[in-house]
């Protein structure tokens, strides 16, 4: 498609796309060759040989020695690298939100919220870079001082999913870049224009940056060997994936196996809840956003919604309602409200877990396969409403598709136990008007995710807080709050300065 060209070459990248970005330069792959396909008709934006996991000796190599680099330029004037990377960012977001949009299928509203968010994640990194903050501690000996530092780590591997092509690089790479720490990036082998279209914006910001090393960024556009090579690699201390359970499991194992640390934000299936004080109004709009958004494609997406039964009806009448006119359709159409799944193999994961939750007696409301006034070659569904009853195991999975499944309840804490009896624990959310209800599930009894909301929706979170989930979500913590730690070493230091060796714990040792 001329589009993608196009957006590229605003950006400034001319010529074919290549796999393989470090040291500065750009260079071809060996590997198979991938072909780039939009989610909007299938067609080709483009094609390009991958990188093999060979050179992710290379890209760890251009890494370890920027470390050496850049550890050494002081936190802040790292945020100055972050600020003009932010600068450009909001200089080109319509450009990168229209590869997102191509590339990913996501709306325009969506993809252009998405830039933003790495223009906000920039924004409080360059904040951050002065505020890498240790403790100092009460020493239990005389003339004695008890502190912290927080040092950088040193190279660090970022996996990246398709649903959020850009983000998610920049909650990391943004974090990285001020801890410390070069970056070495393998995207989702579905949109590798975006990551090549960021990698381009960041590295003109490092090329007026006398200070900052040209190893400091590397990008490998590559499949899953790449990033099996680089949770292998010893010379990368930490690798942050996000994506499906099976490949968190399989980068965590190999990540443990070297005794490195690993960033998991794996998947979710995040449920709400609906208690009789809600405002119904707003819960719908909550709901439809959380359930249709990025076509039910985000790791917060709602997939359950666990409604009193008192005011279930009301409720699935009104879902059913809004959901009948949903604008499905071109992303880039301005009054489109759901784009497409990102491939055929989605759309038939959805069919499968609809065909499954009818087995398991369930009642499926729309969910059908829409080919009416949407571009040829991609795939279209209208979104799911499916009545089902606790104990159907449909529940137990993530389908990455628009597909939200309703329950009943009758007394709150057996809504919140419905919430929690999920392997994911990711996003949850609570629509109600009533305090005690609002408190009970955000406290240790309540809700059992890392993300528990109140009157808002599962996804769409800021980009303030920590980001991330329990149980199969793989406990990780990426963007705002102390995500940055995962990203530092943190160092003890116990300074004497007496002219005695007092011992702690009281013991006596003279020699
Ligand atoms: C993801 O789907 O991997 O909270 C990230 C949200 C977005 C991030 C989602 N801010 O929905």
């Amino acid at each position: 498609m001329d589009a993608a060209r196009e957006a590229l070459s605003k950006l400034g990248i001319t010529g074919a796309p290549t796999a393989i970005h470090m040291g500065g330069k750009s260079h071809t792959g060996r590997g198979a060759m991938l072909s780039v396909r939009s989610p909007i008709d299938g067609g080709e934006l483009a094609a390009l040989a991958q990188a093999s996991a060979a050179d992710v000796e290379l890209a760890a190599a251009a890494a370890g020695q920027a470390f050496l680099a850049w550890r050494a330029v002081p936190a802040p004037w790292r945020g100055e690298l972050v600020r003009r990377i932010g600068e450009r960012l909001r200089a080109e977001k319509e450009t990168l939100a229209e590869l997102v949009c191509l590339e990913a299928g996501k709306i325009r509203q969506e993809a252009l919220g998405e830039v933003q968010e790495m223009i906000d994640i920039c924004d409080f990194a360059v904040g951050l870079s002065r505020q890498l903050y240790g403790l100092t501690i009460a020493s239990e000996r005389p003339a004695h001082r008890l502190m912290e530092q927080w040092h950088p780590l040193g190279p660090v591997g970022v996996i990246t999913a398709f649903n959020f092509p850009v983000a998610v690089w920049a909650w990391n790479a943004m974090l990285a870049l001020v801890c410390g720490d070069p970056l070495i990036w393998k995207p989702s082998e579905k949109t590798p224009l975006c990551a090549i279209a960021c990698h381009h914006i960041a590295q003109q910001a490092i090329a007026e940056i006398p200070e900052a090393p040209a190893g400091l960024l590397s990008l490998l556009v590559g499949g899953a060997e790449v990033g099996q090579a680089l949770a292998a690699h010893r010379g990368v201390p930490l690798v942050s994936a996000t994506g499906s359970v099976p490949m968190g499991r399989a980068v965590a194992q190999t990540v443990a196996a070297r005794l490195g640390r690993s960033l998991l934000e794996l998947g979710g299936n995040n449920a709400a809840i609906v208690a009789p004080s809600a405002d119904l109004d707003l819960a719908v709009r909550g709901i439809v956003f959380g359930a249709v958004g990025t076509c039910g494609q985000r790791c917060t997406t709602l997939r359950r919604l666990i409604v009193h039964r008192s005011i279930y009806d009301t409720l699935l009448t009104k879902l059913e309602a809004v959901y009948r006119e949903l604008p499905i359709g071109d992303p880039r159409d301005m009054h489109t409200l759901v784009g497409p799944l990102i491939d055929e193999a989605a759309a038939l994961a959805m069919d499968a877990a609809l065909a499954q939750a009818r087995e398991q007696g369930g009642i499926v409301r729309q969910g059908e396969r829409v080919t009416k006034d949407v571009p040829v070659g991609g795939y279209y569904v209208r979104p799911a409403l499916v009545e089902i009853a606790a104990a159907a195991s449909v529940l137990q999975q993530e389908t990455f598709a628009p597909i939200l499944y309703l329950l009943r309840y009758e007394t709150l804490e057996q809504a919140i136990a419905l919430q929690n009896d999920v392997p994911q624990g990711l996003a949850s959310a609570i629509f109600t008007n009533d305090v005690r209800e609002a408190e009970l599930f955000c406290s240790p009894q309540g809700s059992d995710c890392g993300i528990a909301n109140v009157n808002i929706g599962t996804s769409g979170a800021e980009i303030g807080g920590a980001f991330g989930g329990e149980k199969e979500t793989g406990g990780g913590r990426e963007s705002g709050s102390d995500a940055w730690k995962a990203y530092m070493r943190r160092a003890t230091n116990t300074i004497n300065y007496s002219a005695e060796l007092p011992l702690a714990q009281g013991i006596e040792f003279d020699v």
